[in-house]
């Protein structure tokens, strides 16, 4: 029996730019990423994406709209990750940097795939261009895709 534990994964999206935060620490460190993190016991998958937003971001948003679902498998463990993609074009504060995130703006052609995780590449044109999405990968390790599945939905 496999495991699956549900993540949130928020991005943040202006007409000609993208914030980003490096990871620093646990999960996907080194890498740069959108907010987000595990949805805990008693709150809603949205909740989770806004609070985690906040805590890693220091950003609130109004609006979350939903644009994708992603399942990862990892070879030799059971547990499937299902992260719930998000984008917000409006947000209230400023970018702050927290323990796990340094945030930094991006133009949006220069997004940094290179140091980001590798299955981005794939599904981040569609997030860009308002597409939602739904897809699988399975890693071995952090950095070898063997298999994947992307498609374009009308709804998610
Ligand atoms: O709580 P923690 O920061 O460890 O949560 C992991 C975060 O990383 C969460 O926001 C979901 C996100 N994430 C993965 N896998 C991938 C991936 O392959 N690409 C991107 N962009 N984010 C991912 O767990």
């Amino acid at each position: 029996m496999s495991t699956r534990n549900l993540f949130t994964l928020v991005l943040v999206v202006q007409p000609s730019r993208i914030l980003l935060g490096m990871k620093k620490r646990g999960f996907g460190a080194g890498l740069w990423n959108g907010f987000g993190g595990k949805v805990q016991t008693g709150e809603s998958i949205e909740e989770a994406a806004h609070r985690e937003l906040k805590e890693e971001s220091g950003l609130t948003v109004d609006t979350l709209q939903k644009m994708g679902q992603i399942t990862f498998e990892f070879v030799g463990s059971p547990e499937l990750l299902e992260v719930h993609v998000f984008r917000a074009d409006h947000f209230n504060g400023e970018p702050k940097e927290s323990d796990e995130m340094r945030p930094q703006w991006f133009q949006l052609d220069e997004v940094p795939f290179s140091q980001m995780w590798p299955d981005d590449t794939y599904w981040f044109p569609l997030l860009l261009q308002k597409k939602k999405f739904r897809g699988y990968f399975k890693f071995q390790g952090q950095d070898t895709i063997l298999e994947h599945t992307l498609e374009e939905v009308e709804e998610i």
